[in-house]
């Protein structure tokens, strides 16, 4: 693969790219990438330190004082379409760094993460071009009136803070609509994730999207690039996809300047299944809601709600689901299920796989570690795992665990399904199923999420709201959506 990395030793390293040039940290300091799959070094890591966070701004300051501020929406669209070209165009590169980062099958990576990389782009700079703003006329005392009209501009310079569990795709779901808008970006990967947004470098000057508009500091949260990041002042805004205490912890630096937040959040999301539903639809959908991308999507299925007239013959077909998922390599055929991303979090769903054992829960499938043959044992794997029998009050019921498991419970009526489904701090997404169109409706308007999917999970038109209810989020992005934080209204008024 041609990349922006740079290859020593035989393995891949990923620099700082500001100002379109790749910079390794002045102070030399650098974190291992290690491969969930086996534990071998994949690269090192230049970490940015105040520096480069420091020369990240001013890059992209100068970018919005430059040519990029003058762009107009239609020049922009079409670089931003080239971006979209040349990640299909080098779509193994990405899919390789993908997957060496994540250790997702193959199968799933390039489906969901890759295209929806390119896609991101695409469906922002289309939003930009066709989304009309405000006219109103008034008139005044002396008859001749006034006009006016809101302009659309860009916030400045926007962090973009992101998560390791679909790293291409939830990091390009905020550059893209940012740039469309005008904006210059700097992107603080996950320290778990570097590869595919170093790679973004080399795609953004290819396609000659000027310099400073998208800049990449790597490193950690706290003490780190992340900190050093969302707390400078020369930030306008900041978004953010990741854990609910780590939005906490941003929306105090943010304070300072009164800057503003969009928040994609946890979840401890609900599936309800009532007995009326497509039976065998229900479980592929639930199946893949508990266990894709092991079970660490934001959207996914940890609490399940089974109406008790299929309850039984539920949890026994569930069971077979997650005992066909076979872990493996990312690139072999017939692998249904990765490992975790690291060491660090394996352990801290073994925590709660172990919680699940202390609170007497009985354990449909899995609960431990599958065994693994050769390096693959070094490898951060965990079982697809269901649980039943706790009580509501459970730590496996109400915290986010971001593994590949379940607690089923039974229910008796529509109204008990929908306080089970509400009764949690988070609002992120719900997956309902039934083959009753007016329950569909009545229970989705009950149901306290920005999500509700009926016998659907994670379909995605990129034009909808996407966002957490409660303490899953705030703000909503997605097609129009997107431009409400990614822009600022400037009413025009005109005296005739
Ligand atoms: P995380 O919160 O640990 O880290 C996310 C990012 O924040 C990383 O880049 C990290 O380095 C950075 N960070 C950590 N502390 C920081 C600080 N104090 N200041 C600035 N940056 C800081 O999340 P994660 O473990 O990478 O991802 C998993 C979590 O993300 C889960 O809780 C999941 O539900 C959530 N998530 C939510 C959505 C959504 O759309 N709602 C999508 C994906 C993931
Ligand atoms: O599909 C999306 O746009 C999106 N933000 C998905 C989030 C998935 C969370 O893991």
């Amino acid at each position: 693969m041609s990349h922006s990395v740079t290859q020593i030793n035989g393995t891949w390293d990923c620099a700082n790219f500001i100002g379109n040039e790749f910079v390794v940290a002045q102070s030399g300091k650098t974190f291992e990438n290690r491969s969930p799959v086996d534990h071998r070094l994949i690269g090192q890591v230049s970490e940015a330190g105040q520096p480069e966070v420091e020369a990240a701004v001013r890059a992209a300051r100068a970018a919005l004082e430059g040519p990029w501020g003058k762009l107009d929406i239609a020049k922009r669209s079409e670089l931003l379409y080239a971006v979209g070209d040349e990640i299909n165009r080098r779509f193994d590169d990405f899919l390789q760094a993908e997957v060496a980062d994540t250790g997702k099958p193959v199968s799933l990576a390039s489906h969901l993460d890759i295209p929806r990389g390119a896609a991101n782009f695409r469906i922002f700079a289309d939003v930009v071009k066709n989304v009309p703003s405000e006219f109103f006329s008034m008139s005044t005392p002396d008859g001749a009136g006034a006009i006016n009209y809101a302009l659309r501009v860009p916030k400045g310079v926007i962090a973009v803070i992101c998560p390791w569990n679909l790293p291409l795709l939830l990091m390009t779901w905020k550059v893209g609509p940012a740039l469309a808008c005008g904006n210059a970006v700097i992107v603080k990967p996950s320290e778990e994730t570097p590869s595919t947004a170093t790679l973004l470098g080399e795609v953004m000057k290819k396609v000659g999207v000027p310099a400073g508009v998208y800049n990449v500091v790597h490193g950690f949260g706290p003490g780190s690039a992340g900190e050093y990041l969302t707390r400078h002042p020369g930030v306008n805004a900041i978004t953010f996809t990741g854990e609910t205490a780590t939005g906490s912890a941003i929306m105090k630096a943010a304070a300072e300047g009164v800057r503003g937040v969009s928040f994609e959040l946890g979840g401890k999301n609900a599936g309800v299944v009532f007995a009326d539903c497509d039976f065998q639809a229900a479980i592929e959908g639930i199946g893949r809601a508990v266990f894709a991308n092991c079970g660490q999507v934001c959207l996914g299925t940890e609490r399940v709600y089974v109406e008790r007239p299929i309850f039984d013959r539920f949890v026994t077909a569930l069971k077979a689901k997650a005992e066909s998922l076979k872990p493996g390599r990312p690139e072999a055929t017939g692998t249904g299920i990765g490992p975790l991303i690291s060491r660090e979090h394996q352990r801290k769903v073994l925590s709660y796989y172990q919680k699940a054992k202390d609170e007497g829960a009985h354990v449909v499938a899995g609960g431990g570690v599958p065994s693994m043959p050769g390096e693959l044992a070094d490898g951060a794997w965990i079982e697809p795992t269901i649980w039943t029998g706790l009580p509501e009050t459970s730590a496996v019921i109400r915290e986010e665990i971001f593994g590949p498991c379940c607690h089923i419970a039974p229910f008796d009526t529509e109204e008990e399904a929908v306080r089970l489904a509400n009764d949690t701090a988070y609002g992120l997404a719900t997956t309902v199923w039934t083959t009753n169109l007016t329950r569909a409706h009545r229970v989705a308007a009950r149901i306290e999420v920005g999500i509700c999917w009926i016998n659907s999970w994670f379909l995605r038109d990129l034009r909808t709201p996407f966002g957490g209810s409660k303490q899953s989020g705030i703000g909503r992005e997605g097609g129009v959506h997107s431009l409400e934080f990614y822009t600022e209204l400037r009413n025009v008024c005109i005296k005739l």
